[in-house]
């Protein structure tokens, strides 16, 4: 008799983001082109720059990915935290995206593994967002009930599939047949669905917001997009925009500069219409199509302290970014480390820790780039809703991480 095989959730978690990547890759041609691009420039900046894995393996690097998923409801949220702890990803970090120049009605949490090892091993994270619906500034008492209603009624994971991922949680792993199963089926919950959408429910919502559209219009959620990691992403934005392929026109994040990368930059590309089925208030299905799913890549740079942090946002609302980028930042890993701005292992300025979370901003403009049009805010009531951090750590019954603390274990580990 063979010996059973067992895979721990870190095993897991790669599975599950192969996984994903194959079954995007078959649905969405274009994120084929981005991987491969993306490949290629790692390939070659890996060959030209002996320090390209300061920031991580080419092994790491290459098979990194983050998605994004967006939910309804609190109860969906918590479902979603319950499937990822299967693979060993925590939420870490609020991000209120509620607040930016030109608003989107979601919070967001990231799921992620927050342990070093288990993030050198694969670092696969979602940006998962829900919907404000407890926001009268987007939603009035009328559109907010039947908004509830409608994602009550609805079931994002089979009860079984999360029943196995409580028990491959609190095990750390299962045997490789029932990985086999379970991983499949965690990837097909995030299909993009093939069911009649109903076209006057999908349409009211698509006025308020195509996000609550997106959300609230459908039964299910779906991956929206799954992001590729670049060494270096003004070469990828000039390869694929020679390929054809039309880039947003900036790079979201902090400005190219000759010093060490900070944060993430990212970019994306418009989603391409896909065919779709409509179901009419008559009964008749009819075919039409709609822009969900786009392609985004991202470039990662060292993690920054609070202090850092507070710099780069300075430097961010400045007209010009790129050119005061010197008024509040040092162009070298020594002083970054020596004025407390960046994350080193050990406090070795080699040994720079990557960073491994978003930036609201940055995750607001992503938002709105795929969009025909911004959401549209009634009368200025304020923000009734209560949702903060803790709120969120509530819904989810769990713990939010805040991601500086994660960091600093991180800096006191010694250098490699
Ligand atoms: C999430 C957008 C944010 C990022 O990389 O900043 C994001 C979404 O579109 O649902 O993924
Ligand atoms: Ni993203």
């Amino acid at each position: 008799m063979s010996p059973v095989t067992r895979l721990d959730t870190w095993q897991l978690r790669a599975r599950f983001a192969a996984g994903l990547s194959a079954s995007y890759a078959a649905q969405v041609p274009a994120y084929t082109t981005l991987v491969q691009v993306s490949t290629q420039v790692n390939a070659d900046y890996a060959a030209r720059h002996g320090d390209a894995q300061r920031l991580g393996s080419l092994r790491r690097v290459t098979a990194e990915r983050h998605g994004a998923i967006r939910v309804g409801t609190p109860a969906e949220l918590a479902a979603v935290a319950e499937l990822f702890a299967a693979f060993g990803m925590e939420p870490v970090g609020f991000y209120d995206l509620r607040s930016a120049p030109s608003p989107i009605p979601v919070v967001s949490t990231a799921f992620r593994p927050i342990q070093a090892n288990e993030l050198a091993r694969n670092p696969f994270r979602v940006f998962t967002s829900m919907l404000a619906t407890g926001d009268s500034r987007f939603f009035e008492a009328g559109l907010r009930n039947r908004v509830q209603n409608f994602l009550a009624q609805r079931q994002l994971f089979d009860p079984a599939l999360l029943a196995r991922a409580r028990a491959i949680a609190a095990d750390g792993g299962c045997d490789a047949a029932e990985a086999q199963v379970f991983v499949a089926d965690a990837v097909a919950a995030f299909a993009l669905s093939r069911e009649p959408i109903d076209k006057s429910w999908y349409e009211e919502l698509s006025q308020v917001s195509a996000v609550a559209a997106d959300i609230a219009g459908v039964g299910t959620t779906h991956l929206n997009h799954l992001t590729p990691r670049v060494l270096d992403i003004d070469e990828l934005y000039r390869r694929m925009t020679a390929r054809g392929i039309t880039m947003i026109d900036t790079i979201q994040g902090p400005p190219r500069t000759d010093g060490p990368a900070v944060l993430l930059r990212q970019t994306s590309f418009r989603a391409l219409a896909e065919p779709r089925w409509f179901r009419c208030a008559d009964g008749r299905i009819t075919e039409g199509s709609l822009r969900v799913r786009f392609g985004e890549v991202e470039a990662r740079g060292v993690a920054l302290t609070p202090r850092g942090r507070e710099r780069y946002d300075a430097a961010m609302a400045q007209a010009d970014p790129a050119a005061v980028w010197g008024n509040y930042f040092p162009s070298t890993d020594a002083e970054l480390a020596a004025q407390g701005l960046a994350y080193y292992r050990g406090g070795d300025p080699a040994a720079p820790i990557v960073y491994e979370d978003f930036l609201p901003a940055s995750a607001a403009g992503i938002f709105r780039s795929n969009l025909d049009r911004d959401s549209r805010t009634g009368v200025d009531v304020g923000d009734d809703s209560g949702y903060d951090r803790q709120w969120l750590a509530g819904a989810l019954g769990r713990d939010i991480h805040d991601p500086y603390p994660l960091y600093e274990a991180q800096a006191k580990e010694a250098a490699a």
